[in-house]
């Protein structure tokens, strides 16, 4: 039935043809300049350089978006552009009538998906999912998708509560600046790096106004708190109290001007992100008052006079190590509301219980465990302080079940990341990569060809890049990185780092996806991911799936008078002893890997059951310069993302199906406005050999009916006043059981069919006056 599939009709093959070299002449003979050319399915051939060399001239004209068939591409502009995302543009896209035939925008993607929420018939949630290396632009333009819904699908009514009565929309905007200042650093890649994954749903009501926001995070890189590689610097929230505190403050929070703090490496570095008031404005916004506030940022004060205690070994194993200096000490119990001393006792004794009897041994802890204890204390407390301040923003922000009928979900996770050393964090972000990488591959590509197979539509079939094999690699089972790394956290015996490495490499020797590791002098491994190779080290990687957190640790924070500790570290009266067993530290029930893959894969099925719009971010240089395209990084973002794949199937694509009955039924009248000729009396007739009434004389029928009125498009197309002369006929094809078209014939249906109606209408008016 297929006669082709680069998008031209299958009713002549010369004009096919004619128009095929229209397309080519547009591009080649230069007809339109590279930077107009707005979408890289238009780009003849689709090569990686022919799509570089379009996004190359656009990025010199300024113009940052660009389609790529089902694809948005993204470029960062690293320069402010306030007209491009002003309200009055926002407003434009939504009043479109085609808001696809604007200049290719992050807000088309917005609107169209607003649109799907509002016009099937049943509505299905949406969702956007936001890609591209760290530093891209992933965050920007999720910040911007939420301001577009907050001006677009504006509520009516203003929410009365914590005394400020204020709209839904803005409630929600001011999530981003408290979320940004205690998730996101400046990483080497980053200024403002997102160290948390985030799943935010929009939550609409009937009419389609947004009425709350439901937000998910995901594995936020907690040991950031207590450790930072020299270059990079903490969670924004610490230079922010550091820099913003008032006079009084700093005296109650102990931060005197040029205090000097281990973990707040590059404090004279000044960023945009260092901006006090606007988070403590958006909290007060969200319904966190000042006492509270105070009562955040002390805590935040005494971790780091927590990460300012050293300890010196005591030289004798039965004596405990000693603080270098009491003051740090003090300083962070007195902040944390601890007493002192157990705060002493507990960063620097293991308690044991051991024997029949389970008494209690009291161990002195070495030097390097004091400072492990140490950083797991402030590890603990950030990490409960992230979740609970996410947890407070949900309860302001959520709609409750019963005001909300459908969501569009924004996601922005960590980008593919890949340092000169990576551990278990990023093994984590990049798996996740490879996750959404390939829910993209399953949804669009793999689902379209699959579809246009069974069908029977012929198709070149395009090579893509499926990543199942590396992800078999990461999480498969029985044997994966992931279960090798629990396996050791299960045992729980002391295996160097370079058992680790031995394990991997000679388990999984067989994965295509496992570099070789020849040259490094580090115990390590290396995976083929899609979007590049990435080295991990294993040194410590288990300790860190672990992430153990000794009991007494916990308790410790029990003790705390402070209010906020007290929320966060609530007494547990059940509590059992829980002293550890001796010998090793008891083995973890659930690992970070297996508790993030958990979630991962919840996320997954949300996504799954929405419809998904997929913006792809590229970051144009690593320096992040303005007006400089490194040819070399953009090539590799290009490659890793699969986009050139993408690009020949969206071109050959037909993203409208239609059963043949749904059609039939919605543009039979179609044949009214452009009867075909009487049948050509020697071809069979659409029934011939099947007796009346059986499905296949139905089927026959239908797809009978169905040629007559694939026959009125040239007709509708030439009666369309924007149709230039000679126009190509629209694309449509037609499978076993659907009809495939594109977004362009639909539109001519429907405009031949509104016709109909009209038509109609008249006639009937006419009719009823002639009868009064
Ligand atoms: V990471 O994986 O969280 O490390 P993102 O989120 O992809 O990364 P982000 O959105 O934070 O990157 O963008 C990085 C920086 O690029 C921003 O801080 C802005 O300075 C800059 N940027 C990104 N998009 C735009 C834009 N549309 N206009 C202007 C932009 N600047
Ligand atoms: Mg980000």
């Amino acid at each position: 039935m297929l006669q082709q599939v680069n998008g031209h009709s299958s009713g002549s093959d010369a004009q096919g043809r004619e128009s095929l070299r229209e397309d080519l002449q547009e591009f080649l003979g230069g007809e339109v300049p590279l930077h107009q050319l707005d979408d890289l399915t238009k780009v003849n051939p689709v090569t990686l350089e022919t799509v570089l060399r379009c996004l190359q001239a656009r990025y010199t004209a300024d113009t940052f978006y660009t389609n790529a068939g089902c694809t948005l591409v993204a470029l960062n502009p690293f320069k402010p552009v306030p007209q491009l995302y002003s309200p009055e543009l926002m407003r434009e896209y939504h009043a479109a009538p085609q808001p696809q035939k604007l200049k290719p925008h992050i807000f088309t993607v917005g609107e169209q998906t607003y649109r799907n929420v509002r016009s099937l018939i049943e509505p299905v949630n949406q969702s956007i999912v936001v890609s591209g290396e760290s530093g891209a632009g992933k965050t920007w333009t999720s910040r911007c998708l939420m301001k577009f819904y907050a001006v677009v699908a504006a509520s009516p009514t203003s929410w009365e509560s914590h005394k400020i009565a204020e709209r839904i929309e803005q409630r929600i905007l001011n999530s981003n600046p408290v979320m940004e200042a205690f998730g996101n650093a400046c990483t080497l890649r980053n200024n403002n790096s997102s160290r948390f994954g985030k799943f935010i749903q929009l939550q609409l009501n009937r009419d389609h106004q947004m009425t709350g926001a439901a937000i998910q995070t995901y594995l936020l890189e907690k040991t950031r708190v207590a450790c930072q590689d020299s270059t990079e610097r903490n969670f924004h929230i610490f230079y922010q109290i550091c820099k913003g505190a008032s006079a009084d403050e700093r005296l109650q929070w102990h931060l005197p001007e040029g205090a000097a703090f281990s973990w707040l490496p590059n404090p004279e570095r000044t960023l945009e992100e260092d901006c006090f008031e606007v988070t403590r404005e958006a909290m007060l916004h969200l319904g966190i008052d000042a006492p509270t506030q105070n009562n955040i940022f002390q805590a935040l004060a005494g971790l780091l006079h927590l990460g300012n205690i050293r300890f010196a070994d005591s030289g004798d194993e039965a004596q405990p190590c000693r603080p270098m200096d009491d003051g740090a000490v003090r300083t962070s119990a007195l902040l944390l509301r601890l007493p002192e001393d157990p705060l002493l006792e507990t960063l620097r004794i293991r308690t044991i219980r051991a024997g029949r009897q389970q008494q209690v041994f009291r161990k002195p802890c070495s030097q390097a465990e004091c400072d492990t204890r140490r950083d797991c204390l402030a590890k603990l407390v950030y990490a409960r302080l992230f979740d609970w301040l996410v947890s407070v923003i949900n309860s302001s922000v959520c709609a409750d079940p019963a005001s909300w009928t459908t969501f569009i979900g924004l996601l922005d996770v960590y980008g593919f990341e890949s340092f000169p050393h990576n551990s278990l964090e990023q093994l984590c972000i990049n798996y996740a990569n490879e996750k959404l990488q390939q829910h993209f591959v399953a949804h669009y590509l793999r689902a379209q060809q699959e579809e246009y197979a069974v069908e029977g539509l012929e198709w070149s079939f395009v090579n893509y890049q499926d990543n199942q094999t590396c992800l078999d690699l990461i999480e498969g089972s029985p044997i994966s990185i992931c279960s090798l790394i629990n396996e050791e956290c299960r045992l729980n015996r002391p295996s160097s780092a370079a058992q680790l490495q031995t394990r991997i490499e000679s388990a999984l020797a067989g994965s295509p996806c496992l570099g070789h590791n020849k040259l490094s002098p580090e115990p390590s491994f290396v995976v083929l991911h899609y979007a590049g190779s990435v080295r991990y080290h294993t040194v410590g990687l288990v300790e860190k799936n672990k992430d153990p957190i000794p009991p007494e640790l916990t308790r410790l924070l029990q003790q705390s008078q402070d209010t906020l500790l007290k929320v966060l570290f609530p007494a547990d009266p059940e509590e059992k002893s829980q002293e550890e067993p001796s010998g090793q530290s008891r083995a973890p029930v659930l690992t970070v890997v297996s508790k993030f893959k958990a979630s991962l894969e919840q996320l997954l099925q949300v996504l799954q059951a929405t419809t998904p719009h997929y913006i792809r971010c590229i970051k144009p240089n690593s320096q992040g310069r303005a007006q400089a395209l490194h040819r070399e990084e953009v090539l590799n973002q290009l490659e890793a993302c699969g986009l050139v794949e993408t690009i020949h199937i969206s071109a050959a694509g037909f993203p409208i199906r239609v059963s043949h009955r749904t059609f039939v039924e919605r543009y039979a009248s179609l044949r009214r406005l452009h009867p075909r000729a009487p049948p050509d009396p020697h071809s069979p007739s659409p029934d011939e050999g099947h007796s009346e009434g059986s499905p296949h004389a139905e089927q026959a029928t239908l797809r009978a009916l169905l040629q007559d009125i694939l026959h009125t498009l040239p007709a509708l197309e030439a009666a369309t006043p924007a149709a230039p002369a000679g126009a190509t006929p629209a694309p449509v094809h037609c499978g076993r059981t659907k009809v495939f078209m594109t977004d362009a014939t639909l539109e001519l249906l429907e405009r031949g069919r509104a016709q109909v109606l009209e038509q109609c209408a008249r006639c009937i008016q006419a009719g009823w006056r002639r009868h009064r």
